[in-house]
């Protein structure tokens, strides 16, 4: 059983309880992380006490989120009364270091914006609608009568300026930059923040970029672009798959390119193939014949076969696509 709650509810449920463990979802980006550790700093704030837990260490571009908190008012996992999932559509998102929280009735409150969430929360704040689940915490704090400090500014903004692509995707609202109007009032840095995360490259990430671009590859009279990834190249720059995650849209953002794929080889083997596409092309088509999917534009699948034999199927499919004679899968 699910309750939705509105933005009031959560925030007095969130009012009436203490010992908060906060769960951030496997890989995190920015709006998991923004959302915790905005969440947890507002708790804080209220004499609460409150913990962020997530299955991998927070990616080293977005440590600020953690400066200077208030470590009497941390807690462990075993001390956690309540369990609040922020940016998690599915319990599997958690990843496996986290099973505990992937039982029935584990978690008591959801905050999201995924459509596709599934419910699994005792609790939920659901808004599909928001660009970020950061919009729906700026919201919830506010609610909550505490005051947006810098520290929580900051987290906030990480968030909302990660799933907007800093602004630039099609998912950007007016009420996104109100919400930042708001918290630039604190003035915190968000010059630093956008630095580190939409611009600053490690040397290591771009010497693997400039492995990978090596291979770029136009198929379908240029219609088509492909870049590859090997494990070679990871171990020959020092980078790792994360540091790729732009190459993607660099096949597809070339001049005349209909559909952008990048081959991700894995260390067990095989290829993770991530496929970007204009408007006329449906990449979750594409992937449906390897049996991947994903969205319409953005679409992911495995194939495991060496390169030369991954590229050839791609090839053909692409060929398809753009003839328009790929078969349609409904599920
Ligand atoms: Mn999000």
């Amino acid at each position: 059983m699910c309750n939705q709650l509105t933005v009031q509810q959560t925030a007095q449920l969130l009012l009436e309880r203490d010992r908060i463990l906060i769960l951030s979802h496997q890989s995190p980006d920015g709006d998991t992380i923004g959302s915790g550790y905005a969440l947890c700093r507002a708790l804080h704030q209220l004499g609460k006490r409150a913990a962020v837990l997530c299955a991998d260490a927070i990616p080293w571009r977005m440590t600020f989120v953690a400066s200077g908190m208030k470590e009497a008012l941390w807690l462990t996992p075993e001390q956690a009364e309540y369990v609040v999932a922020v940016d998690i559509a599915d319990v599997k998102l958690m990843g496996s270091a986290l099973s505990q929280y992937q039982q029935p009735g584990a978690v008591d409150l959801c905050i999201d914006h995924h459509p596709s969430n599934t419910r699994y929360a005792r609790d939920l704040l659901l808004c599909p609608k928001e660009a970020a689940a950061c919009q729906i915490l700026y919201d919830v704090i506010t609610a909550m009568g505490v005051s947006i400090d810098q520290k929580i500014a900051q987290c906030l903004y990480l968030g909302i300026a990660t799933d907007t692509g800093c602004f630039r995707y099609s998912n950007t609202q007016s009420r996104s930059h109100e919400i930042v109007s708001k918290l630039m009032e604190t003035g915190f840095d968000w010059y630093s923040i956008n630095y580190r995360m939409f611009e600053l490259k490690t040397k290591a990430q771009m010497d693997l970029e400039r492995r990978a671009l090596q291979t770029l590859h136009f198929c379908c009279d240029g219609k088509a672009a492909m870049i590859a990834v090997t494990q070679e190249m990871l171990s020959q720059s020092g980078a790792t798959m994360d540091d790729v995650e732009g190459i993607t849209a660099t096949a597809r953002n070339l001049e005349g390119v209909e559909i952008g794929a990048t081959l991700k080889e894995r260390p067990e083997g095989g290829f993770k193939i991530s496929v970007r596409t204009s408007e006329s092309v449906d990449a979750s088509a594409i992937c449906a014949v390897f049996g991947g999917g994903g969205h319409i534009r953005a679409s992911g699948c495995l194939i495991r076969e060496p390169l030369e034999k991954a590229i050839r199927l791609l090839e053909e499919r692409f060929a398809a696509a753009l003839a328009g004679t790929l078969p349609v899968f409904t599920d």
